[in-house]
């Protein structure tokens, strides 16, 4: 009765607290100069660019209205590490739980950030367009810190593009870039520019709250002479852990204390470096090392640029961490032994048109007619039955609280960073990398090593593997919904790498498409009932969304026709040397003689 009398007290404190925060964007192209060497439009927000950092509190609710002011472009938004606990349809990626948003529609997402807090983000879930800035931070203060400070500095890293993506990704999807190289960057950016100050004061404790933001590249963050105290991963405070340096893929957040010094003769750099070993290959101009500066005096000169292109170099001289090792402050332990593991092969492979996919046990992934979550919510009893969901989404149905073990292997040399929504999870295991393509490191449930799990792992929402190697996730099922789990790197994503984690379908089915977002798919002659081919009869698959077939065995009739053509040619080459190789050689012979007699006379 006590208990029951706390929870009432305690909602009603929850009422009084908890505040509405309404965001009216007008979403549009903004002349821009971000790295200050390429004008440029950007994705703005009413009229502007950078874009706004979303900052509220715990438990409050954030509706945000959203009008595509873009003419040639569908957009949507994700909030990425909000866990949308009953809100599944305001989480963003198009396709998965919503209909991309057409020119000159509005979207309205509304939903309450329930026990979530610390740093986030925003960015369209349409392509790789948030590469053309519709991107920004979420803040959620907590009522009460775990850490003390006297300020804080919000900083984001990108890596930057001179083109915008849709011209990129032309050229990037295309039989013309046979192995997939990714496309890389012209520069990388610090808070959407270059060359930032900051000034700090002397004898003070700061908070540093980071997001990478970028579409591919990882980077590393320091500031000369001094250390960060990582306090918090992807929004999950941690033990304190003190660095020289952070490592932070795209997607990632790691919020650090950084104290300064009492001396305030000098100022320091503050370097974000790109990690030069995801390129395929390096530009001559493309600046790996980049310098912005921790202000003391303003008095003092600032530090020269550290060496542009000296990455290995300054790169070597830091001690860096392994985020394996860092542990929720909340001492979460170990999961249970799953009720359920999905255990996932990752290649990249050609298909016939011959362009280069990623796959996930020999599929890639290809958006359904019907976003997945309204195809749970068309399809009654058959929601359970997964073969509703497509052949090439590769989807994956879970049941209510059971334990799910994610195993992936990653037989390609790349680094990834792979991302789930809608929860945070456990990273039990994790290999090193290894340059061996032949032999990439696979995970083993018999080898002793691999299955030594942390009694308190780590737990966050945006995980790297290493090249060639592999990782174990664990999370439960807590939180109907339609959850999207997919490689950060965007050029991935749109490379197919990426599953769907339908949880709990029929408590999805306890929630309904709200009329805007209805309408959202009307405005853009997108069915929202329907199997993943936008069939009524459910297990009629007819018209689904494909990948492409796979490359031919063997030659194709154009290849034998090439192949005859060159044996003949090749033949009458050989007949060629063959027949001077025979022929009457005398006559000639006669000739040089002849001209050597005349020469000789001549000398005479
Ligand atoms: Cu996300
Ligand atoms: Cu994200
Ligand atoms: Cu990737
Ligand atoms: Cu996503």
């Amino acid at each position: 009765m006590i208990q029951l009398y706390l929870l009432l007290l305690l909602s009603c404190i929850n009422l009084v607290v908890s505040k509405t925060h309404v965001f009216d964007w007008n979403i549009g192209y903004v002349d821009a100069n971000p790295d200050g060497i390429y004008p440029r439009k950007m994705i703005g927000i009413n009229g502007h660019w950078p874009n706004p950092t979303i900052r509220i509190k715990e438990n409050d609710r954030i509706i945000v209205n959203a009008y595509n002011g873009l003419n040639d472009r569908n957009i949507s938004i994700h909030f990425h590490g909000l866990l949308q606990r009953g809100f599944n349809g305001e989480d963003g990626p198009e396709m998965i739980t919503q209909c991309p948003v057409a020119p000159n529609s509005t979207i309205k997402y509304d939903f309450e950030v329930s026990d979530q807090a610390g740093t986030y983000w925003y960015h369209s879930h349409s392509g790789a367009q948030y590469g053309d800035g519709l991107r920004g931070m979420i803040i959620i203060e907590r009522e009460n810190e775990p850490y003390k400070y006297d300020e804080s500095f919000d900083i984001s890293v990108n890596d930057h593009y001179h083109l915008e993506t849709p011209e990129i990704m032309k050229n990037f999807l295309s039989r013309f870039n046979p192995t997939g190289a990714e496309p890389i960057p012209q520069n990388s950016l610090f808070n959407e520019t270059k060359n930032v100050t900051i000034s700090v004061e002397p004898n003070k404790s700061y908070l540093l709250r980071i997001v990478n933001m970028g579409l591919f590249v990882s980077q590393y963050l320091f500031v000369e002479d001094h250390t960060f105290v990582i306090v918090e991963a992807d929004g999950v405070t941690v033990e304190p852990y003190e660095v020289d340096s952070i490592y932070i893929t795209v997607g990632q957040r790691y919020v650090v204390l950084l104290k300064t010094k009492s001396n305030t003769d000098k100022n320091y750099r503050f370097a974000n470096i790109l990690d030069m070993e995801m390129l395929d290959f390096v530009p001559e101009d493309l600046q790996l090392v980049s310098t912005n500066y921790l202000v003391y005096n303003d008095d003092a000169n600032l530090p020269k640029h550290l060496p542009y292109f000296d990455f290995e170099n300054t790169v070597s001289k830091l001690k860096g961490f392994d985020d394996f090792y860092l542990k929720p402050l909340s001492h979460e332990k170990l999961l249970p032994e799953p009720d359920m593991t999905i255990e996932v092969n990752f290649t990249m492979d050609v298909l016939g048109n011959g362009v280069t996919y990623a796959m996930f046990n020999g599929k890639t992934y290809v958006p359904p007619k019907v976003p997945i979550l309204y195809t749970v919510l068309s399809s009654g009893n058959n929601s359970n039955n997964d073969i509703i969901y497509g052949t090439n989404t590769n989807s994956f149905i879970l049941q209510s609280n059971e334990i799910i073990e994610i195993i992936l292997n990653n037989n390609d040399p790349g680094k990834h960073a792979f991302h789930l929504h809608g929860h945070n999870f456990q990273l039990i295991s994790r290999s090193e990398g290894t340059d061996d393509e032949d032999d990439p490191i696979v995970f083993d449930p018999n080898n002793e090593k691999m299955i030594n799990y942390p009694k308190y792992p780590l737990v966050r929402d945006t995980v790297e593997v290493k090249s060639n190697g592999y990782f174990v996730l664990r999370f439960k099922a807590n939180n109907p919904g339609v959850w999207f789990f997919h490689c950060h790197v965007d050029w991935h994503l749109e490379q197919g790498l990426a599953l769907v984690l339908i949880e709990s379908p029929n408590e999805i089915q306890n929630t309904e498409i709200s009329k805007n977002h209805k309408q959202i798919c009307e405005n853009n002659s997108v069915p929202y009932i329907g199997n993943a081919a936008a069939n009524l009869n459910f297990f009629d698959l007819n018209g689904q969304n494909l990948q492409e077939p796979p490359l031919p065995d063997g030659f194709t009739l154009k290849g034998y026709i090439a192949m005859i053509l060159c044996t003949i040619v090749a033949l009458y080459g050989l007949w060629s040397i063959y027949n001077y190789g025979i022929e009457d050689v005398s006559k000639d012979t006669i000739v040089i003689e002849r001209l050597y007699e005349i020469i000789n006379a001549n000398n005479e």
